[in-house]
């Protein structure tokens, strides 16, 4: 009876241990940007492997570089951008991918997997996921009764030229909420390089921004897709996608209100944006799973159907929907590809100084 007892006992204890690891190895987190997988890519995922994910989402780099560098994310999958990710390589965050735990690797495109090896030598630790730029999503009824016919929609001046940005003030203007994407903006369109660290620079592409800090509504990197959508904004400083997004929105609720995106003449910001598997994962073979399974094509393509940005998966091509393949916002021309520069690698000390600056424009002082 005694002996019965504890076979008993020991049977449970493997058994409530058994189930604790089989658990944990059917669990993947999940942190990715906001509007940015098809509404079943998750659930098709969970289907197939019986893992079940959990899924957050951040908008912006710097947030999720806070969760990053402050040690344990929890994460077993993060999505930087490549201008965060050479010094995140660097300090430590991720592990290197196991290809051969990784067979549709051969689906990507090789030139982008070359552009990116710029930022992780050897593509050793990070895929590519997406790309996009950063121009202004307007509602071209809004703009034009602000500002007439002949308003400058294809260049920064609609929102750089105070006067022009008065004239909006009325219907709208948001800018994301990101230094490290909004000063180079700045920065280049004064002329000045995207990556200067001169403080003189820094301090006029601030005094840029506070020239016009009183026509803007918000500083915020997702609420615009909604708000261009219902017609709540006019212009938007935002990514490719989200405007894509905003406009395919704004279709689906009857079409009364407009939605356009365009790259400026001046050159806009371009970005790699990037899955990689922090250093201290617990879920490792899932991440991989789920990298692999991001990896088909099929997959691929249905996510660039939804959220409108182009990706890095060489076989999903044929399958992306002609009216997202035409978009010249989703996939610019070769002579609009050629005016954009990529978002500037600083390193986390000058992104520290970069937020600071940031963080005044914002407040207005
Ligand atoms: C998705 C934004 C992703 C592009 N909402 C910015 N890296």
């Amino acid at each position: 009876m005694k002996s019965f007892g504890r076979t008993l006992l020991a049977v449970s204890f493997l058994g409530v241990f058994g189930t604790i690891a089989q658990a944990n190895d059917k669990v993947l987190r999940v942190y990715n940007w906001s509007d940015y997988i098809a509404p079943d890519t998750v659930r098709k995922f969970e289907d197939e492997t019986g893992i079940s994910v959990v899924y957050d989402v951040f908008d912006s780099n710097e947030t999720l570089e806070a969760r990053l560098l402050a040690g344990k994310s929890g994460y077993d999958i993060v999505v930087p951008s490549n201008s965060f990710l050479a010094k995140q390589i660097k300090a430590g965050v991720y592990q290197p991918l196991d290809k051969s735990k990784l067979p549709n690797w051969k689906n990507l495109n090789t030139t982008l997997l070359n552009n990116v090896a710029a930022s992780d030598p050897g593509n050793a630790h990070a895929v590519p996921y997406m790309w996009g730029s950063i121009g202004i999503g307007f509602n071209p009824d809004k703009v034009r009764q602000a500002l007439g016919a002949d308003a400058p929609v294809n260049s920064w001046d609609l929102l750089f030229k105070p006067e022009n940005a008065a004239k909006l003030k009325s219907c709208g203007i948001s800018f994301l909420d990101s230094a490290t994407e909004m000063l180079p903006l700045a920065l280049h369109y004064l002329g000045y390089p995207v990556n200067s660290q001169d403080p003189q620079h820094l301090a006029k592409a601030q005094e840029l921004f506070m020239k016009i800090r009183p026509s803007v509504a918000y500083f915020h990197s997702s609420k615009y897709i909604s708000d261009l959508a219902n017609g709540n904004l006019c212009v938007a400083v935002g990514y490719s996608g989200d405007v894509v997004q905003a406009k395919a929105r704004a279709e689906e609720a009857g079409g009364m209100v407009k939605v356009e995106y365009s790259i400026p003449k001046e050159g806009a910001g371009s970005f790699y944006d990037m899955v990689a598997i922090p250093h201290d994962a617990e879920h490792v073979e899932a991440a991989h799973q789920f990298i692999n399974f991001l990896l088909r094509p099929d997959i691929m393509a249905e996510i660039t159907n939804n959220v409108g940005y182009s990706n890095a998966n060489a076989a999903a091509t044929p399958l992306v929907d002609e009216a997202i393949r035409n978009d010249p916002g989703s996939y610019p021309p070769e002579p609009v590809l050629a005016t954009l520069y990529a978002i500037p690698d600083q390193p986390i000390s000058f992104a520290r100084v970069m937020t600071r600056d940031w963080t005044r424009v914002k407040l207005g002082k």
